[in-house]
């Protein structure tokens, strides 16, 4: 029977396990990337780990998301990331060289390697044929600690390419197309491995638009072979070298596939407010745009921007809009500044920003009140972008750029305007961002501690009996974003979670830290793919210092999960779906026999007041119930 890419990499990596969907898998971690925003707390929790240096190939430390340093509290958790970085044999990726996700690609990524990254769009790293996954930070720092990391061995899709894009219609609208057709949870638990003649048309960059917003879909990666358009792109990037040819084979058998006939695409957009809200530009209509944004690691590579920068050549920024552009790297923004291309940008009357993360997480440039701001970012839920009230929409940057000059939502194809093809070139390596680790055993640079960087908060054991009060019933795809919001004034204070704890939840429920503190023991109910989006475990951290000891949900996106169960919050699943409509808050509710229950397959909650019982199925791995038991990751660790 044959495999598919996805299972030949995970193979050459197995460590321990059966490699079969829905087994718990160990496997070997080659490479490991963590940002700022959950850097100080991977990096806490490495130092508390009391590992000398790293044991993965390769692993950098990236400074993006908060660049904004308004106070001392961003530059000190760079300084306390790079002193640390050093220490432990980590590259440190100084503020200025780019996104995470871009720069690894540029500098890093090697087909059919693995990579995990605290962040969730490390899947970015699939448009080279890597299996590369985001995770919550203490996973990241297990694996720097011990090169491994455990998983549920996914269901692979098989999404087969035919034919090839038309002009104005790019990467982003196929990504957009498959979360249309497979939804926001409809990824859970699977590799979306993309295959068919459509692939050759297709750039790394492109591929990495696509495997990028796979994190839309909930999957846990996605992965396109490694081609001649690999081999071209890391000779471009002068690192030839880094190559191997990779494929599925012609008889792979997949659990799912999905056929998306590339030439039938047009410019599609992500309505408010979910990615997977999606229609064709031409029946969502010329609505009128306040706001463009154009970058982000989904689309901010250099032939995004060229094709940007063509297309505002010589045009006008629509006296309605402000456009504003951030670039993916340093390397490429030097590239556009030598070859007239930022010029062309700016001439416009764009306002371009720092190579960073910036509006995407809601980092500056918020829209103004009520605004449609198009961007050609990944994520448009509600209140993101810094302003609750805005409708962001997700578009591709040829669909960004056209309707920044007409002042409305256009679509390329519909506007007889033709698009110039971009020419290849190469990029001069520059590691002049880039600050390298000590070369010795035991290094003994200091960490640099700044105030605002307190201790994370850690679990106890699981007790006999479990009683805790419903503090919030949430609805279904409830993000990570709605239980820690990020945005300007939150982001400085990732590494100060008793700070943090006072805003979890904020935007849809600003008395849930009051209450949590006046409940002490504390329980949430969730509806469907619950705890979906960002990889932050401070959506796990907040909870647990606020006293949160378990949720109750339909179901669970895959890091959220994970996360709870590192913190030792019990992510447990309603047997019955419809026995969530049964809570209301302040009811208490009881687990009676915890540490007997979380190693059967169903555990039962009962209402304190009524006496009703409810089945929950919590699914836990031999690994998990340990964690839960010892009342976390870290605990597990500690103790064996
Ligand atoms: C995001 O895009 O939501 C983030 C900000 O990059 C997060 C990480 C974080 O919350 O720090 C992610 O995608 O994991
Ligand atoms: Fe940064 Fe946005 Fe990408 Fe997250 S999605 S890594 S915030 S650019």
């Amino acid at each position: 029977m044959g495999k598919t890419l996805a299972y030949k990499i995970l193979e050459n990596h197995l460590i321990e396990g059966t490699l079969s969907a829905g087994e718990e898998i160990t496997i070997k971690i080659d490479q490991t990337l963590t940002q700022d925003s959950t850097g100080t707390m991977v990096y806490l929790q490495l130092e508390a780990m009391e590992v000398d240096r790293v044991k993965t190939e390769l692993s950098v430390a990236y400074i993006d998301h908060n660049t904004l340093q308004t106070g001392f509290e961003n530059a000190d958790d760079h300084e306390f990331i790079k002193s640390v970085a050093k220490r432990h044999g980590v590259l440190f990726s100084k503020p200025g060289n780019g996104i995470c996700h871009q720069l690894h690609l540029e500098n890093y990524g090697k087909p059919g390697k693995t990579l995990l990254g605290s962040d969730s769009h490390t899947p970015t790293g699939g448009g080279l044929g890597m299996i590369a996954i985001g995770a919550g930070g203490l996973d990241v720092a297990v694996a720097m600690a011990k090169g491994t990391y455990s998983l549920t061995a996914p269901k692979v899709v098989k999404v087969q390419l035919n034919g090839a894009l038309r002009p104005w219609v790019s990467a982003k609208d196929v990504i957009l197309y498959v979360l249309q057709q497979l939804t926001v949870k409809g990824g859970v638990g699977k590799i979306i491995e993309y295959t068919g003649e459509g692939v050759k048309s297709l750039s790394v960059t492109d591929r990495a638009t696509i495997t990028n917003m796979g994190a839309e879909l909930g999957a846990t990666t996605s992965v396109f072979p490694s081609d001649e358009n690999t081999y071209e792109y890391l000779k471009s990037q002068g690192r030839e070298d880094a190559y191997t040819p990779l494929a599925a084979d012609e008889d792979a058998v997949y659990d799912e596939e999905l056929i998306v006939d590339l030439d039938q695409l047009t410019p599609l957009a992500a309505m408010p407010h979910s990615p997977d809200n999606v229609d064709a530009i031409s029946n969502i209509g010329s609505i009128k745009v306040d706001q463009v944004a154009i970058g982000s690691c989904t689309n901010s590579s250099y032939t995004d921007l060229m094709k940007v920068a063509a297309i505002l050549k010589g045009k006008k920024v629509h006296p309605n809009v402000s456009l504003v552009i951030s670039p993916g790297s340093s390397k490429i923004m030097a590239k556009m500044a030598e070859n007239g291309a930022l010029a062309a940008i700016i001439n416009a009357g764009a306002r371009v920003i720092e190579n960073a993360c910036g509006p995407c997480i809601g980092m500056g440039q918020s829209p103004k009140s009520g605004a449609v701001s198009l961007r050609t970012f990944n994520r448009n839920f509600k209140g993101r972008s810094g302003t609750l009230d805005a409708d962001v929409y997700l578009v591709s940057p040829e669909t960004a750029a056209i309707s920044a000059i007409t002042g409305v939502l256009t679509d390329g194809m519909k506007s007889g305007e033709t698009l110039p093809a971009i020419d290849a070139v190469d990029f001069d390596p520059n590691d002049n961002f880039v600050v390298y680790p000590c070369g010795c055993d035991k290094c003994n640079t200091e960490v640099a501690m700044g105030p605002n960087i307190k201790p994370f908060p850690r679990n106890t054991a699981l007790p006999e009996t479990v009683e805790a009060t419903v503090v919030l019933h949430a609805g279904d795809n409830i993000t990570t974003d709605d239980i820690m919001p990020s945005d300007s004034r939150l982001l400085p204070y990732r590494s100060n979670i008793p700070h943090l704890s006072n805003y979890c939840f904020e935007k849809i429920d600003a008395g849930f830290s009051g209450r949590c503190k006046e409940a002490g023991s504390c329980v949430i109910i969730g509806g469907d793919n619950y705890g979906q989006g960002s990889s932050r475990e401070h959506a796990a951290l907040a909870p647990l210092y606020l006293g949160v000891k378990f949720v109750a949900a339909k179901s669970f996106a895959r890091i959220h999960r994970s996360n709870l169960i590192n913190s030792g919050i019990l992510p447990l699943v309603f047997a019955d779906p419809a026995d969530y409509d049964d809570f209301k808050l302040g009811d208490v509710l009881v687990i009676e026999n915890a540490p007997e229950q979380v190693k059967a397959e169903t555990i039962i909650i009962k209402n304190k007041a009524t006496g009703k019982e409810y089945v929950t199925k919590p699914n836990f791995s031999e690994l998990e119930i340990n964690m839960i038991l010892k009342g976390g990751k870290i605990n597990a660790i500690k103790e064996g």
